[in-house]
């Protein structure tokens, strides 16, 4: 295995012996199908190891079951206090998951390091959120009679997340569910099972050092796809937060409709931005850059659309292309690559057969390719690419999950604004404008049709105060900041009657 990662490893007390399955405080080793894990820096082997099956799916829901029953009476800032202990673990650790997230997602450095900060920033939030999940008191039409809400633990959590996000979305679940007194059942992605262990670790060293906290609260099961269909299948699992493809999405939607429970879906994105005749054009080229081959576009944010007005499109484009031309693409664990691998060879091809038919579609591609030179070998790193395109082209309407960058052209900002809202996709946009009047119509109700609408910054690198999430096919569920946390909890309404009569409501009157 590769050193820095076995490194890593230890220093967070996990042997090499990876174990998909832990109902808490131990480890299991899992009876299903194998799991086998190359770096998409390298291709080098990190872990090879049988998957979770399904029976174990069902044991650890049961331990996060009977952890709810304990867990649901702790008083939230006690909760709260776990939560917090468990956020100085992340600080204390946080090269080590930083080194897992890169060599296992391919990550750059710089935003490896800015993951393992989201977790500590959520939990920061969910720390002070345990004294504040408020309840409404209401006026009662009543005399003598209080009318108030309450917010109690649901139950368990199921949650499914991605390998882009490897740590950082299972702790917006993790620490807010945390607090509102739900344990959670983890599915990782298939893909980045070490993040998923490193995080159990730092869960049982948290662990370790608090009193009276049920192991259950924190469950994982590393598997395929017949491991998520369990988990979300189950009746005992109120809430399922799933992120990921559209496809998934929907295949959990309907399961866990099916049952009438919840699900919290973060699913794709098909991102686009404005720039208008007003724009600071050396911000946009700054925020167009980050957002559109951060990640090596592989963020549910990435800038995928970029609709740009007719007189400032040729400058506009042309310094995209200057900047396109010398960003450093390489081994993202180095200083100064901005551009790390895609995570796989799948990816690559994606990546190829969307600029394929883009072109076919009447594109004019710029960039795009594998980068083979100073480059590690084994990986899959490719050169992102910017494509001109019409609007109207088919291709345009799909998140293909790499660096394209597809440019339009508009002329008057309401067809922008259309064209921005043409595609099934609803989760970020943004506009660049120094017209007061044009960000505010794109803020506005007749504006952007997105969950995220940004003024003068990229699409991507939300901070977690604010509630993430967005419509359409992204499938409308709230993570993280905000009053996401009411999905974790189910509301109570009281009705509290201290007189000594009994007066109905809607003034009925029913004498015995
Ligand atoms: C994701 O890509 O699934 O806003 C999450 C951002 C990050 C989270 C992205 N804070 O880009």
């Amino acid at each position: 295995m590769n050193a820095a990662v076995v490194k890593a490893l230890e220093a967070l007390g996990v042997d090499c012996a990876v174990r998909a399955v832990s109902n808490g405080a131990d480890w299991q080793v899992g009876r299903g199908a194998p799991i086998v894990k190359h770096s998409p820096i390298d291709g080098s082997a990190l872990a090879e190891f049988a998957g979770a099956d399904v029976t174990q799916v069902d044991a650890a829901i049961d331990a996060a079951a009977e952890a709810f029953l304990k867990w649901r009476v702790v008083p939230a800032p006690v909760r709260g206090a776990f939560v917090r202990q468990f956020g100085e673990q992340l600080r204390k650790y946080k090269t080590e998951l930083a080194t897992i997230v890169s060599w296992e997602a391919g990550k750059i450095t710089q935003e490896a390091l800015g993951e393992v900060q989201e977790m500590i920033d959520i939990c920061e939030f969910a720390v002070g959120l345990s004294r504040q999940l408020y309840g409404k008191t209401i006026a009662s039409e009543r005399p003598g009679h209080r009318l108030m809400e309450q917010w109690h633990p649901l139950g368990p959590v199921g949650v499914i997340s991605a390998f882009n996000f490897p740590v950082a979305v299972w702790a917006w679940n993790a620490a807010i569910a945390w607090v509102c007194g739900d344990p959670i059942v983890w599915k990782p992605s298939e893909k980045t099972p070490l993040c998923a262990i490193a995080c159990q670790a730092l869960f049982q060293k948290s662990l370790a050092e608090a009193k009276g906290v049920p192991a259950g609260i924190s469950t994982l099961v590393i598997g395929g796809a017949d491991v998520g269909k369990q988990l979300t299948a189950s009746p005992k699992v109120p809430l399922v937060s799933a992120t990921g493809s559209v496809p998934m999405g929907r295949a959990v939607a309907e399961v866990v409709a099916k049952r009438l429970g919840r699900s919290l879906l973060e699913l794709g994105g098909n991102n686009g931005m404005i720039v208008t005749p007003s724009a600071d054009l050396d911000l946009a080229v700054r925020s167009i850059v980050f957002a559109a081959v951060g990640t090596c576009g592989q963020r549910c944010t990435t800038l995928r659309r970029l609709i740009v007005h007719e007189s400032i499109a040729d400058e506009l484009r042309d310094r995209l292309l200057k900047v396109y031309a010398k960003l450093p693409i390489g081994d993202p664990t180095a200083a100064g690559t901005l551009i790390g691998p895609l995570v796989d060879e799948g990816a690559a091809m994606q990546f190829d057969a969307a600029l394929a038919a883009a072109k076919e579609q009447g594109g004019v591609i710029h960039g795009g390719g594998r980068v083979t030179e100073n480059v590690p070998n084994g990986g899959a790193y490719v050169r992102p690419a910017l494509v001109e395109i019409d609007a109207k082209a088919a291709i345009v309407q799909h998140e293909t999950f790499a660096p394209i960058l597809y440019v339009m052209r508009y002329k008057n900002l309401d067809e922008a604004i259309a064209t921005h809202n043409n595609v099934p996709q609803g989760l970020s946009s943004a506009i660049l404008t120094s017209d007061v009047r044009e960000a505010e119509l794109f803020c506005s109700p007749a504006g952007s049709d997105c969950g995220i609408v940004n003024v003068n910054i990229g699409t991507s690198g939300a901070e977690i105060g604010g509630a993430f999430g967005g419509e359409k096919e992204t499938g409308g569920g709230r993570e993280s900041g905000s009053d996401s946390w009411k999905q974790y909890m189910r509301r109570v309404t009281n009705t509290v009657n201290y007189s000594r009569d009994l007066p109905l409501a809607q003034g009925i009157k029913f004498d015995v």
